[in-house]
């Protein structure tokens, strides 16, 4: 390189965010363009991992597809046809929009649409909360949340515990149970990079997996349970019975710490591991020793993920397993799962921190309790599952839903019930949507607003309330693409919501948020890191914020409620068990979801770089169940469940039991017409069970409902 060259080449220090993770990365630029982004070695949180997605972001970045320009819809829905306007005319029609829809039918007419936790939740929620409606369509249901608030009602802290591996407290975990969580594709777990688990499994951590299929982890793992799907709370209550059995656990914190294990040995003798053997397919010797493992290595640490979330008793599932952490010893002890103690002085904006925007008691009574399925699970789920929304527009009951502001999110690949939520963003009056790519969804809305991807903004990144915040920075402009946290303050001004958004722009929110920590955005974009002073075994001084001031094995919160206030099993709602009759149409459990590494749910299919790694739709399944069908590696199959039907490629591995099928989750292809671009062909959307299975949280069985496969003609 010529010494010009070398001028013009600079690197700036940010955070990634093709996914949950803040890995920490260089941004390298070169005559003002973004060039390349590498793995950060001096960054605590990731130290110089970076995955495929993060490489991929210059292509995410100057993608000739992304949307550059505001857009009015010019044609009939779906006809395909745009018109690009300006922001100015855009943002004043959303708004005149959503208030005209609130003045003539109250706010509760209006709904937000949100997907996975993104930079710009906490705004979202404020928006919502702002504006006046208990309607937030989004994943709360099947992800993370469940976790949150089991793991609140269980020691009454929030957020939920996570894996030590950083060694502030001098120890590292001795052990690592992974249970439900894929991380080394997933790249973050509530707030963790994923990197940190493969560093701990090299100084030598001991390692368990329950997991329906062989992972990565799992094949390297001392023990692997491979559980049959939606049945883990058997397996937690049997592995919390050899605890109490044999007296593994933590005796000490039961005796100071605790309410409610009399009665949680009560509970757990009904699930001795080889009844629970018969129910979950693991073993009972394999039951015990994992128990024993687990309880006699100090510290361990529990990762859990998805696998749980999205199993019909997802909420008592999460209580199993927190009182396994407890039960052990575990919690918020050095190496063990731990309370973060976030920055001093820094206003937290994590996903979490969001949900205390949506608690409905912040609207006003009478308006939160119209929010759209309110009564069919505990409150403190703030969410509306798609499908109660969708039912809504299109019958106009309980009252009339007239206008939807989706905010990245493509519900129709990554829902439940995508035909009956096409119907309804067909009939709904009006709506907007914000996103970087046009998507089914988009396709059927009134006006689509370019966003901005994370290279193009400046932001405060907080991952789950954790131990530190990290600087990202503006780097680039595309077209006229706009942060979402802009778009929200944008809209908040146009609608007298000035009083919740009081910031000039997106700088001065910056500021905003680090004020108390003594600097502006701009110094700590120097710094790059604020870390908070960890403290471990807060219990000890503070004791656990619930009702009875203890870890409570029994909940009271529930009991009050009237729910059962101990884990218990169910079986998922269609299994060979309790639906044996449907098992002989659909012989084969399907786990959809599963994620991969290329891809963030329907996101990256565009990117030529990760749709090399993964070109089409893959079920996975076991080589016997393929013989027996006739379909070979590679075949193209028909995969139906009770709901619809769809098409992917077989990939055949010995790492799944014979009664079980994975199903990737979310495809279309950007590269055919709009505005379906395919969906409707492979999307596992189509085949998912859309009734709440979980009595307390209504998740929805996403990994665990039955299907049938067979060889398409060729
Ligand atoms: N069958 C099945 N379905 C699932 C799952 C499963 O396991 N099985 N997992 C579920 C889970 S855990 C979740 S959380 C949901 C996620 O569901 P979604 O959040 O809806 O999924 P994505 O495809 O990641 O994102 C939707 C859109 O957001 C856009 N986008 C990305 N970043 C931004 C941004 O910064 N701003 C804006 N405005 N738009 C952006 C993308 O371009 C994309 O079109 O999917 C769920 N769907
Ligand atoms: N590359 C990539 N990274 C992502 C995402 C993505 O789409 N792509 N999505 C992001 C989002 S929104 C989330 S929520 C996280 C989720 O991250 P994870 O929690 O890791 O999510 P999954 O891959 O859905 O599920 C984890 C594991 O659970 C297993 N599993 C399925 N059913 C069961 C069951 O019944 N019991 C048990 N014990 N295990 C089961 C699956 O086989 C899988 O290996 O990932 C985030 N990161
Ligand atoms: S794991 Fe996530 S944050 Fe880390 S490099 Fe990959 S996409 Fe970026
Ligand atoms: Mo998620």
């Amino acid at each position: 390189m010529d010494a010009k060259g070398e001028e013009e080449h600079s690197v700036v220090k940010s955070v990634c965010r093709m996914c949950h993770g803040v890995c920490g990365v260089n941004v390298h630029i070169q005559e003002g363009r973004v060039v390349k982004v590498t793995g950060d070695p001096d960054h605590p949180m990731s130290r110089g991992y970076i995955c495929s997605k993060g490489r991929a972001s210059v292509e995410l970045l100057y993608h000739p597809d992304r949307l550059r320009h505001p857009l009015k819809r010019a044609g009939a829905r779906g006809e395909t046809r745009w018109a690009p306007i300006g922001w100015e005319e855009a943002l004043d029609t959303v708004a005149r929009k959503l208030m005209e829809a609130k003045q003539v039918h109250g706010p509760e007419s209006v709904a937000i649409a949100l997907g996975t936790g993104r930079p710009y939740m906490f705004y979202a929620a404020r928006f919502a909360n702002a504006f006046g409606t208990p309607n937030v369509v989004t994943y709360s249901h099947v992800c993370y949340l469940p976790r949150i608030v089991a793991s609140a009602l269980t020691c009454g802290r929030m957020p939920l515990p996570v894996c030590d591996f950083y060694g502030f407290g001098g120890v590292r975990p001795k052990c690592i149970l992974v249970w439900g969580c894929n991380i080394l594709e997933t790249g973050a777990a509530d707030g963790l990079c994923g990197h940190q688990v493969t560093l701990a499994l090299r100084q030598g951590a001991r390692l368990v997996v329950v997991d329906p299929r062989k992972t990565q982890l799992a094949s390297r793992a001392d023990l692997w349970a491979q559980v049959r799907p939606g049945t883990d709370a058997a397996l937690a209550l049997a592995i919390l019975h050899v605890l109490i059995e044999e007296r593994l656990y933590d005796r000490d914190f039961v005796e100071k710490h605790t309410a409610g294990f009399d009665r949680l040995v009560e509970r757990v003798k009904e699930y001795p591991p080889d009844r629970a053997a018969q129910i979950t397919w693991v073993p009972d010797n394999t039951i015990r020793d994992i128990a024993r493992l687990y309880a006699s290595s100090k510290p361990a640490c529990l990762l859990w993920g998805n696998g749980i979330d999205q199993s019909p008793n997802c909420f008592q599932t999460a209580r199993a397993l927190m009182i396994l952490r407890g039960l052990a010893g575990n919690l918020d002890v050095p190496g063990g799962d731990v309370f973060w103690v976030p920055p001093a002085g820094v206003y937290q904006t994590s996903p979490f921190a969001a949900i205390e925007n949506i608690l409905p008691e912040r609207l006003a009574p009478e308006v939160a309790a119209k929010k759209l399925g309110a009564g069919e699970s505990i409150p403190l789920n703030p969410g509306v599952r798609h499908s109660v929304f969708y039912d809504a527009v299109l019958t106009g009951k309980p009252y009339p839903i007239k206008a939807l502001l989706l905010v990245g999110t493509n519900p129709l690949l990554t829902a439940s019930d995508p035909l009956k939520g096409e119907a309804a963003l067909r009939k709904i009056e009006f709506s907007a949507a914000v996103d970087l790519f046009m998507t089914p969804t988009a396709q059927l809305a009134d006006i689509v607003l370019p966003a901005a991807s994370w290279l193009e903004q400046d932001d405060v990144a907080d991952l789950h309330f954790i131990w530190c915040v990290a600087a990202r920075r503006k780097v680039a402009q595309i077209g006229e693409c706009r942060d979402d946290k802009e778009i929200f303050l944008e809209l908040a001004r146009r609608m007298g919501l000035e009083d919740c958004f009081p910031w000039r722009d997106v700088r001065q929110w910056c500021d905003f948020v680090l004020g108390g920590a003594g600097l502006d955005f701009d110094a700590f974009s120097k710094v790059g890191l604020l870390r908070g002073e960890m403290r471990y075994r807060k219990h000890e001084t503070e004791g656990f914020p619930t009702p009875s001031g203890k870890f409570e094995f029994a909940s009271s919160t529930l009991e009050a409620m009237g729910y059962d206030p101990l884990p218990d099993y169910r079986e998922p709602p269609e299994s060979p068990v309790s639906t044996p009759d449907l098992y002989v149409q659909y012989p084969l459990i399907a786990m959809t979801g599963a994620k991969i590494e290329p891809f963030f749910h329907s996101e990256y299919r565009h990117l030529p770089s990760q749709r090399r790694r993964n070109p089409d739709p893959f079920v996975d399944m076991h080589p016997e169940a393929a013989a027996r069908l006739g379909i070979r590696e590679g075949d193209w199959v028909r995969i139906t469940s009770p709901r619809g039907s769809i098409r992917q490629r077989a990939r055949l591995t010995e790492g799944i039991d014979p009664r079980v099928v994975s199903i990737q989750h979310a495809w279309w292809f950007p590269e055919r017409e709009p505005p379906e671009y395919g969906w409707k062909e492979s999307s596992a959307s189509l085949l998912l069970d859309p009734r709440p299975a979980d009595p307390v949280w209504g998740s929805e069985p996403w990994k665990c409902f039955l299907c049938r496969v067979s060889k398409e003609a060729d």
